[in-house]
């Protein structure tokens, strides 16, 4: 196997997902403590006891006995976020919450008595309620300037403790969920295309802006983008359907293109035209745009096809959604399959980019039974689990030998924890099983999954397991 020496092995969690402890040490609210149902339903006005976002893992008390698990796997990087609504509970304050900024130092702590490099997401799909509710989120100008402040206050705070910083989590996801993604309060349908494109244009800017100020802040890290990859295939080989993959592609695109160059790309001057879209862009935002990325990375769970055809329904799958492909299988939740299109991807970002890459998200959700072995020990035996990431870490593998700069892959749900899209904790991702339901019953056990001591050894062989029997 050729992964680096330095390859940064490793798992990913958001704080929405697994802190719980929604409204302590002086939190505010964020836009998930009120979407109970994950992205597609409409938020409730207060938080409401069915969403299990509140509890999570309960990773805000939990932390040292999860961080030692990783720890024992070996991670050499983990993957969080900070909840920007601890830092400031209403996003607009000029002074932070010192309780919160304390809860991360004791987090990134943790990780560094093992050796663990923190990977740390600003902003996974958590902005604080109030500035959705008073400002409709992105779609407002003076977000940028409550993000760069936010941004810098964490980059003081932290500046010898974090490395590796990401700014919006799957910022391309914007155009199908603009609430949990961008803050926006205005219903999905009542929001123009030109309101859509001025706010991903603000959280574009306020995106550079924080590169900037990392830049200057710790000259020493790396930061970079983050988007929801999913290849688009044509469906036939029909022209027509090539281009109309290449045009669903280019929409996602579109943000990397922004964050890696620096520029809006040529071809959204004519989907700008063709949408009535006229963005206000000012000689500064120009400038600001220019601070580029050091390096590209995105989540990664399946791909999906395109077709002119619009009589054909379009499949389940992480928020984008598309046209299914009839050679691949799905997860139980009707993602469809394909390790082969993680490294078609890699090398496509490669082409494009010519810049490092990294994997911050991949996995299979999946319902785990918790079974008692011989000994007593209890454990979910998911065979299948393990397939699904030895067979996406092999096409890495391929990946590198085509010449593609992987710099590391922490898989999603490292420790199970609550779904973004539907929001339950039956579709469970970890190495490492919690003992919490969908109901809201449980003890918040912690048990390892056969996958555990797999992943271990992958990571103690640096993937050379992956191909021994
Ligand atoms: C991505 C998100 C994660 C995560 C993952 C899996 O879109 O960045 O937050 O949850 O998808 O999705 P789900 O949890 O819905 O299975």
């Amino acid at each position: 196997m050729n992964f680096p020496k330095d390859f940064l092995w490793g798992g990913a969690v958001a704080a929405n997902q697994c802190e719980g402890a929604y409204d302590e040490d002086g939190k505010g609210l964020s836009v998930q403590d009120v979407a109970p149902k994950g992205w597609r339903e409409a938020p409730t006005k207060l938080p409401t006891e069915d969403n299990l976002k509140l509890v999570g893992i309960d990773f805000y008390h939990r932390y040292q006995e999860d961080i030692r698990l990783f720890a024992e796997m070996g991670f050499k990087t983990f993957r969080l976020s900070i909840a920007w609504s601890r830092i400031f509970p209403q996003g607009d304050e000029l002074e932070p919450n010192e309780a919160g900024l304390a809860f991360y130092d004791r987090v990134f702590d943790e990780c560094h008595k093992y050796g663990m490099e923190p990977l740390v997401t600003l902003s996974h799909y958590e902005t604080p309620l109030h500035l959705a509710r008073t400002y409709d989120g992105w779609r407002s100008r003076q977000m940028i300037d409550f993000f760069e402040h936010y941004a810098k206050t964490v980059f003081t705070r932290y500046q010898d403790k974090i490395k590796y910083w990401l700014t919006f989590n799957e910022i391309n996801s914007i155009t199908h969920a603009p609430f949990l993604s961008g803050g926006i309060h205005t219903p999905k349908d009542e929001l123009s295309k030109q309101d859509l494109y001025q706010a991903i244009h603000h959280e574009l800017v306020a995106s550079a802006k924080a590169v900037q100020a990392c830049h200057e802040i710790i000259p020493t890290a790396q930061i970079g983008c983050m988007i929801l990859g999913m290849p688009v295939y044509p469906l036939t080989p029909a022209p027509a359907d090539v281009l109309a993959a290449m045009a669903t592609e280019r929409e996602n695109f579109f943000f990397s293109d922004i964050q890696v160059r620096g520029a809006y790309p040529a071809y959204a001057k004519r989907f700008f035209k063709e949408n009535g879209i006229e963005l206000i862009m000012t000689p500064e935002d120009t400038a600001a745009l220019k601070a580029t990325v050091d390096f590209i990375s995105f989540s990664y769970y399946m791909s999906t096809c395109e077709s002119v055809d619009k009589t054909i329904e379009a499949g389940e799958g992480n928020i984008l959604g598309g046209v299914p492909n009839p050679y691949l299988k799905a997860s139980e939740w009707g993602w469809q399959i394909d390790p082969e299109g993680l490294r078609y991807y890699l090398n496509c970002l490669a082409d494009r980019y010519q810049k490092p890459v990294f994997i911050v998200e991949n996995g299979l959700g999946a319902v785990d039974e918790l079974v008692e072995l011989e000994d007593g020990t209890k454990t979910v035996l998911d065979d299948y689990r393990i397939d699904y990431m030895r067979d996406h870490l092999v096409q890495v593998s391929e990946a590198i030998e085509d010449g593609v700069e992987v710099m590391g892959y922490t898989s999603w749900g490292c420790i199970d924890l609550v779904s973004f899209t539907t929001a339950e904790l039956r579709k469970r991702y970890g190495f490492i099983y919690v003992d919490r339901n969908d109901d809201g019953s449980g003890s918040l056990a912690r048990y390892k999954k056969k996958s555990f001591n797999w992943y271990q050894e992958v990571i103690a062989t640096n993937g050379e397991s992956l191909v021994m029997k």
